[in-house]
C-alpha cells in the first residue's frame, strides 16, 4: 500500500434500523469500484445481511463485491490500517486501531449525517486536531456545491431512463420473483418504505379516495390497518439487495422513503417522493425536514403532504394525499422531481469529492 494513495478503512456501527449499514455499504462499494482498497469494519453484520445477501453475518472476515468485511472485533487485533480512516456518524473507531492510525499518521474523516441546514456548509470540511496529533476532518455530505455532495454512481440517471423505458411488471417480476402482470391499466404503484410509527391509515384512506386504482408496495411487516376500501391493494413485498433497490423505486410512481440512504435513492429516482425523516430528541428532526423543504422547494401541496406525514396527524395525511393527487399539482410534482434530480446530478458526487479531499491531504501531510 503506497503512502499516498488513498486505501479505507470504514467504520460502522449500527444504531438501530438499516440506515448506518446501508450508508457505509455504498460507499465502500463504491470506494472499491473506484479502484482503492477499502476495509469495512461493522458491529452488526446481521444489520448488513439484509440490504447484501451474501453476507454471512457469522463470518468474521469476508470479501465481497471487492469490499473486506470484518466484524468489528472487542479486542485489539495485529493490523496494518489503511492510509483513511473513516467514521461513519461519529462512531470513533476502538482506541487501539486509533493508536495504530497515531502509529501511521492516517488520515481520519467523520463522515457526519445528511443536512440540508445552511450551517452544514460552513462545517463541511474543517479539521479538528487531536491530543494524539491526528487531525480528524468532518465531512459532510449535502445537496449543495459547498456540502460533500450525495453518494451516486456513474450513469445512474442514464441506467435509470433505460430501465423505465422497459416494460414496467417484467421489471418488477424480475426483480421481486412475483409475477406482475395482471395490473389494471393506469395503476398507480406506491413504494412504502416507512418507521411503524408512520400515520399510514390517514395515507391508505387518502390513497382509496382517488379514482386511480393503487398498488402499495411494502418490505415492512408491521400490521397495516384493515383494508382501506377504494381501488387500493397493498402487497408485502420482500427486502431486495442494495444493488438492486434502485431498480425498485425506478417502477414506482411515488416513493415513500426514510432515514438518509432510501431518501437520497429516492431523489436520483426522479419521482414524487415522501420523506419520513429519522426521529431526533426535542423534534431536532423537524428544523432539518424544513430546511430540506426550504431548499428543495416541491410544490406546495406536496410539502404539505410531505410535512403531515412527519406528524401524527392521519386526517391531515389523507387530505393531503388527495390535493397531492389532484392532476396539476401531481404532473407539476413529477416535472420537479425530474427536474431536481438532474440538477442534483450534475455535481460531483460523494465518493468522488471524498477522494479529492483525502488525495490532498495525503500529499500534504
Ligand atoms: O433504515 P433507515 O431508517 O436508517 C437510518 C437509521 O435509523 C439510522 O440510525 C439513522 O442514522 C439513519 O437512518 C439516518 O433508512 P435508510 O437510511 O434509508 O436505510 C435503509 C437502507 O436499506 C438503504 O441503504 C436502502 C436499503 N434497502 C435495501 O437495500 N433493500 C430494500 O428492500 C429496502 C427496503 C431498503
Amino acid at each position: 500500500m503506497r503512502m499516498h494513495e488513498p486505501s479505507f478503512d470504514i467504520f460502522c456501527r449500527v444504531i438501530d434500523n438499516l440506515g448506518d449499514a446501508g450508508v457505509c455499504w455504498r460507499l465502500a462499494r463504491r470506494l472499491s469500484a473506484m479502484g482503492h482498497p477499502t476495509r469495512l469494519w461493522i458491529d452488526d453484520p446481521a444489520a448488513l445481511a439484509r440490504i447484501a445477501p451474501a453476507v454471512q453475518p457469522g463470518t468474521a472476515r469476508q470479501h465481497i463485491d471487492g469490499v473486506a468485511i470484518r466484524h468489528w472485533p472487542d479486542s485489539a487485533i495485529e493490523i496494518t490500517p489503511h492510509t483513511v480512516v473513516i467514521e461513519a456518524f461519529a462512531c470513533s473507531p476502538p482506541d487501539w486501531f486509533i493508536r495504530c492510525m497515531v502509529q501511521h499518521r492516517c488520515l481520519w474523516i467523520n463522515l457526519e449525517y445528511l443536512s440540508a441546514e445552511s450551517w452544514v456548509e460552513s462545517f463541511h470540511g474543517l479539521p479538528s486536531l487531536q491530543p494524539n496529533g491526528l487531525r480528524k476532518t468532518f465531512f459532510f455530505p449535502g445537496f449543495t456545491p459547498r456540502t460533500g455532495g450525495l453518494l451516486r454512481e456513474p450513469d445512474l440517471l442514464v441506467q435509470r431512463d433505460t430501465c423505465q423505458a422497459q416494460d414496467r411488471s417484467a421489471r418488477l417480476a424480475d426483480l421481486l420473483g412475483e409475477p406482475f402482470d395482471e395490473l389494471p391499466a393506469r395503476t398507480r404503484i406506491v413504494f412504502l418504505f416507512c418507521y411503524p410509527y408512520a400515520p399510514i391509515d390517514g395515507l391508505l384512506r387518502g390513497l382509496a379516495r382517488d379514482p386511480q386504482p393503487t398498488l402499495v408496495l411494502s418490505p415492512d411487516e408491521f400490521s397495516y390497518p384493515p383494508q382501506p376500501g377504494g381501488a387500493v391493494e397493498i402487497r408485502r413485498i420482500p427486502y431486495v439487495a442494495q444493488d438492486r433497490f434502485d431498480e425498485l423505486l425506478w417502477c414506482c410512481d411515488l416513493n415513500f422513503v426514510r432515514g438518509e440512504d432510501s431518501m437520497v435513492r429516492g431523489l436520483w429516482a426522479g419521482a414524487p417522493m415522501v420523506w419520513q425523516i429519522y426521529r431526533q430528541p426535542e423534534s431536532a428532526h423537524l428544523t432539518k425536514l424544513d430546511a430540506w423543504l426550504d431548499q428543495n422547494a416541491p410544490p406546495a401541496a406536496a410539502q404539505s403532504l410531505i410535512r403531515a406525514w412527519n406528524s401524527d396527524d392521519e386526517d391531515r395525511v389523507a387530505q393531503t394525499v388527495t390535493d397531492a393527487l389532484a392532476p396539476t399539482v401531481w404532473q407539476a410534482w413529477r416535472r420537479h422531481c425530474q427536474e431536481k434530480s438532474r440538477e442534483l446530478a450534475s455535481r460531483p458526487d460523494l465518493a468522488s469529492q471524498l477522494l479529492r479531499l483525502c488525495t490532498s491531504q495525503l500529499q500534504t501531510r
